[in-house]
This record gives C-alpha cells, structure tokens and sequence, in this order.
C-alpha cells in the first residue's frame, strides 16, 4: 500500500487535512511530517505516522518517502505573507527549495504532489475584480514571488519531466482547527476566535480591506476534486484560481454582530495593510469550475455560523490538568 504524505502537517491546513486523509485512507496510510513535533500527543498514539524533519533537507525527505512506501504528497510546508517579509531568506529557502526538493523526489519516485499556491501571486497591477486565471502577476511580497516561482517550478516538472503536480491559489482560509500564523488573512480567524470568547477585537487592517476568502471544508473539497480529477482534464499546471465569497473586515464584523451584538472592533492597520492592498478583492475560478467541477458549498454566513458554534464548543469545553 502506497501511504501519503503531508508536509506542513502541523499547520492550518495540516491539521485539517491529515484528519481527513485519516478518515478517508486509514491512520495507517498517513505521514505527518512537520518541522517540530505535534502538539498533542506522541505520534504512535495518534495512529498515524509521524516524522519530524526540515523540508529543505532533501536527504531526509528521501528517506521518509522510501521508509514509508509514499505515493502522494501534500506539500503544505511554507512560510506565509507577513512572515515572509519579516523572514525573507528563510521564505525563499523553505518555500522555494523545500517545493523543489518535493518535485526532484516527486520526478525520483514517481509521486503525485498537491501543491498550494495563494493569491499572493497576484500584485498591485493585477486586475483587483474578478481576476482572471490568466493576467499580469508582479507579486510585491517575498511570498508572492516565492508562490509564483513555485508555480512555474510546478509547470515546468510537468512538462520536462512528466510530473504530475496539482496546485489551486488558495485566497485566505478560515478554520478553527489550528490557527494560522504569520498570514495577512488571519484576522478573520483571530476576529471570529476573539468574538467567541466573547473578548474586543483590534483588527490589524482597515475595515474596507476586501479579500477572497473559503472555509476550510470547502478547501479540502477542493483538493480532494483537484487530486481526484482525470489528469487530461487539468488545464492549468502552474496553479489553479479559486475562491468562494469576497469579505471585508468590517463586514465579517457585521456578520458576527448579527450573532453576538455588541461584539466591539477597534482598527489599527499595521504593515500588513500594505500587503492585502496589493492582492486582488475577488478572483474568477472558471477553469477550476470547468475542469474539476469545483462549486463551494459555505458562503459568509454559513462559516460564520459553523466557526462561531465549534469555536463556542471548544471555548466551554473543560480545561484539562
Ligand atoms: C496569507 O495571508 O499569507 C495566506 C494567503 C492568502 O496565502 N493566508
């Protein structure tokens, strides 16, 4: 049996997808690999396997795919938008170099790589309404430049060297699972995780800041069609648009007010501003609606009550020691 492996595993999407890689494949079948060690439990309880190691180390990784029989890798490891600013050398280094070191194992072994991108890629020129799949990508963001040069990294493996590679430009991700970390799109997590606890919230971009944004089910939905999909079907082999409602701040305030009236935001922008100027409002996904049949099924208030119920949960739940 092949397993799959997930990079990254402790992250926001990590954390999500290895619970239903598990659910879908077996504990068995699933690495998680993740620079530090899991948070929770030691890895043999958790079912599934679990290995600690640096994605820029190539060796490693070697090891890891032929120990474990790895077939499929989702290789979600990366630095993101705000962290990549404060950190350049080290976004470059793991994002650039980790995705490479996954694509020469990927050409080696003969793996199927999920890879994601972001709308980072998209900058101050790109069209802000509707961007097409196809348009002017300048990126202004260390990130940015680190997602497109993944991406043409991606479209160049699977035309020199027949890899098959898969990849969507994620917009920002809300979920409650584990939190995000040095994002630009993070506010709406931490705005919602504050409301919950029933704490202010000081947003750290202006209120009309709009963004695309997915709930996360709707983000594993789209990587389990992606991957699921007839490879002659997939038009796009650098990254494919995706998005499922556009939001501003202040709207994602209103909506939880609905909920929670009274919930108080106070603005104060900081340089994170200045990297959501440059991404675009709203994005067309047309190819991956034709191509993969993608349709997300939550739009803002559907997430907005589904995080507000399980973070609620969670925030009454007892505390354990
Ligand atoms: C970020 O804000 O950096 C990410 C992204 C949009 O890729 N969530």
């Amino acid at each position: 049996m092949k397993r799959t492996l997930v990079t990254g595993a402790n992250g926001q999407i990590g954390s999500d997808l290895v619970g239903r890689l598990r659910r879908e494949q077996g504990p068995d079948a699933v690495v998680a690999l993740d620079i530090t060690p899991p948070a929770a439990v030691n890895g043999a309880d958790m079912g599934h396997h679990v290995e600690v190691a640096d994605v820029r180390d190539r060796s490693a990784i070697e090891r890891i795919i032929r120990a474990h029989d790895v077939g499929t890798v989702y290789h979600l490891a990366s630095l993101l938008s705000a962290s990549g600013e404060s950190q350049p050398d080290r976004a470059w280094d793991v994002n650039t170099n980790g995705l490479k070191n996954v694509l020469d194992e990927a050409r080696a072994h003969e793996l199927t790589v999920f890879w994601p991108s972001s709308i980072a890629v998209f900058g101050p020129d790109t069209p802000k309404r509707n961007t097409p799949q196809e348009t002017i990508l300048n990126p202004d963001t260390m990130y940015g430049v680190t997602k497109r040069s993944g991406e043409l990294l991606c479209r160049y493996y699977h035309r020199r060297h027949g890899v098959d590679v898969r990849s969507v430009r994620f917009p920002g991700l809300v979920s409650y699972a584990a939190p995000p970390g040095g994002g630009t799109t993070d506010y709406a997590v931490d705005m919602l995780r504050a409301a919950a606890r029933g704490v202010p919230y000081t947003c750290f971009l202006r209120p009309d800041t709009r963004l695309p944004m997915m709930y996360m089910p709707d983000a594993l939905q789209a990587v389990h069609r992606l991957m699921d999909a007839d490879p002659a079907a997939l038009s796009v082999r650098t990254s494919y648009n995706l998005t499922a409602f556009s939001l501003s701040a202040e709207e994602l305030a209103t909506a939880i007010r609905q909920r929670i009236p009274g919930f108080a935001v106070t603005y104060a922008p900081d340089t994170r501003q200045q990297i959501a100027d440059t991404w675009p409002a709203s994005v067309d996904d047309a190819p991956a609606r034709t191509d993969w049949g993608w349709a997300p099924t939550f739009d803002l208030d559907a997430m907005v009550d589904d995080m507000l119920d399980h973070l609620r949960e969670r925030t009454d739940e007892p505390k354990r020691g």
